[in-house]
C-alpha cells in the first residue's frame, strides 16, 4: 500500500499516471504501464484511448508498475473508467462510492481513477477550445426553501431539452441525523425516474472537509460521465454553502418569501458570494411577499461588493408549482455562463478554486495529523486547563504544543 502511495506521489509530481486497462497485456508484459501506440485503440465505440497517452508520461521509469495494483484492483478500476466514460450510471455511482470510502488502501485506488478521469477531461476539453465541458451550480438555502422542488422542475426541463444533469448533496448534518437523502429522493421523483439524471445524496459520515471533498471529487466523475450539467444542493447551514461556493462556477441563493425571522439563517456572507438570488414559491398569496423580498433583496446587493468583472447579481422570482419564471431563471444560469466563459473568468475562477481546495484539504489533514499527536494529547488537557484558568497565555499554550509536536516529529 505504501509503494503505490509513494508511486502515486512520484507520478503526480511528474504529472503524470498511468494505470492502462489489464485487459491491454502488449502493454504490461513491458514491465511497466507503458502503452504502445497501438495500445491506444479503445474498446469504447467512438472512443480513442489517446487520452492515456496525456497520463502516461514518456519515461519508462516512471511508470507505474503492475505489482502495485492486484490483478482484481486493475480489473476493478478498468471496469470502473470504462463504464464511467461511457456513461454507465452503475459505474458512476460505484466510482462515488470508492471515492467516499475510508478504506486506506480502497482511497489510493480512488485517486488513480481520479487522474484518469481528469487526463480524459482535460482532453475533452482541449479539443472543446479549453472550455470546460461541464457547468457547475452551487444552489444553497435555508431549510425548506424549496431548493430541491426547484431542482427538480429545472431538471426535468433541462433533460427534455436534451442536457445530462447530475444532482450533488453537500449535507454535513446527515453525518448525525441520517441525512435528508429520504426528504430529497422523495421531493425528486420524476427526476429520480430520469435516465438523464443522476442523483446522488451527500455521504451518510464524515467531516464537512471530507464531504465536500468527496463531492469535489464526485464532480469530476460527474463530468467524466459526460453530464454536462451538475448541481450541487446544499442545506443552508454552518460553513457547507460557503465550501459549495468554492466548487462551482455559479452560486444561486434561494430564499423563500418568508418573514425576517426565518431569513435570520441566512449570513451575510453568503448573499456577498450569490451570482443569482431567486426568490422562491412565488405563487398564490405568496407572490406578494415574494415581490416584497425581491426588491429588498435587489437592493441589498446593490450595495454588496462585486465579485465579478462582467457579471452583476440578479434577484428572480420562480414557482417550482407553477413553473412559472423557471425557464427564465435557467436563461439567466445560462447567460451568466456564457458572460463569464467569454471574459475567462470562469476558468480563471476554477483555477483559483483548485488551490483552494488543496490548501484547505493540506489544513484539514496537518490539523488532524497534529490534534491526534502523541505528545500533543498527553500535554493538551494540562495546557489547555492552563488557558482557561487564565495562568498562561493562549500564545504560549500554542508555542509549548507547537513545540511539542515538532520536537516528536523530527
Ligand atoms: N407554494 C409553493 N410551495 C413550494 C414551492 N416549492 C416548494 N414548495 C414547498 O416547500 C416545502 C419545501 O420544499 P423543498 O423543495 O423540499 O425545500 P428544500 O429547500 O429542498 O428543503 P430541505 O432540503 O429540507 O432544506 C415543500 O412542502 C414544498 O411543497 C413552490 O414553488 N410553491
Ligand atoms: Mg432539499
Amino acid at each position: 500500500m505504501r509503494r503505490l502511495g509513494l508511486c502515486l506521489l512520484r507520478h503526480m509530481s511528474s504529472g503524470s499516471i498511468a494505470v492502462p486497462p489489464v485487459t491491454r497485456t502488449c502493454c504490461l508484459h513491458r514491465g511497466g504501464f507503458t502503452a504502445s501506440p497501438q495500445c491506444y485503440r479503445g474498446t469504447v465505440p467512438g472512443h480513442s484511448w489517446h487520452h492515456w497517452r496525456g497520463v502516461s508520461g514518456s519515461a519508462g521509469s516512471r511508470q507505474m508498475h503492475p505489482q502495485d495494483l492486484s490483478g482484481p484492483e486493475q480489473r476493478l478500476l478498468h471496469k470502473l473508467y470504462e463504464g464511467l466514460i461511457s456513461g454507465q450510471r452503475a459505474s458512476l455511482a460505484e466510482s462515488i462510492t470508492l471515492v467516499e470510502t475510508q478504506h486506506p488502501r480502497k482511497k489510493e485506488l480512488a485517486q488513480v481513477l481520479l487522474q484518469r478521469v481528469l487526463a480524459y477531461r482535460r482532453e475533452q476539453e482541449s479539443r472543446n477550445g479549453g472550455k470546460p465541458m461541464a457547468f457547475r451550480v452551487g444552489l444553497s438555502g435555508p431549510p425548506g426553501a424549496g431548493k430541491s422542488s426547484f431542482i427538480e422542475v429545472v431538471g426535468k426541463m433541462l433533460t427534455e431539452r436534451g442536457h445530462k444533469l447530475a444532482v450533488l448533496a453537500v449535507d454535513p448534518s446527515s453525518c448525525t441525523t441520517g441525512g435528508s437523502l429520504l426528504g430529497d429522493k422523495t421531493r425528486m421523483t420524476e427526476l429520480s425516474r430520469d435516465m438523464n439524471a443522476f442523483i446522488r445524496p451527500s455521504p451518510a459520515s464524515g467531516t464537512l472537509g471530507g464531504v465536500t471533498r468527496t463531492t469535489n471529487e464526485a464532480i469530476v466523475l460527474c463530468e467524466g460521465a459526460g453530464y454536462d450539467i451538475v448541481f450541487v444542493e446544499t442545506v443552508g447551514v454552518g460553513q457547507s454553502e460557503f465550501a459549495v461556493a468554492d466548487m462551482v462556477d455559479m452560486f444561486v441563493l434561494l430564499i423563500p418569501p418568508a418573514g425576517g425571522d426565518e431569513l435570520q439563517g441566512i449570513k451575510r456572507g453568503i448573499i456577498e458570494r450569490a451570482e443569482l438570488v431567486v426568490v422562491t414559491k412565488s405563487d398564490g398569496d405568496l407572490v406578494v411577499p415574494a415581490r416584497r423580498i425581491q426588491a429588498e433583496y435587489t437592493s441589498a446587493l446593490k450595495l454588496l461588493r462585486r465579485t465579478s468583472k462582467s457579471w452583476n447579481p440578479k434577484v428572480v422570482r420562480a414557482s417550482s408549482q407553477t413553473f412559472e419564471g423557471i425557464p427564465e431563471v435557467w436563461a439567466k444560469m445560462e447567460s451568466y455562463r456564457d458572460t463569464m466563459l467569454a471574459s475567462g473568468e470562469l476558468q480563471g475562477r476554477r483555477r483559483a478554486q483548485q488551490r483552494v481546495w488543496m490548501w484547505s484539504l493540506i489544513q484539514e489533514s496537518v490539523l488532524r495529523h497534529f490534534q491526534t499527536h502523541l505528545s500533543v494529547r498527553e500535554a493538551l488537557p494540562r495546557l489547555e486547563e492552563k488557558v482557561t484558568r487564565g495562568v498562561i497565555s493562549p500564545g504560549l499554550a500554542a508555542d509549548l504544543l507547537l513545540k511539542a509536536f515538532t520536537a516528536s516529529s523530527t
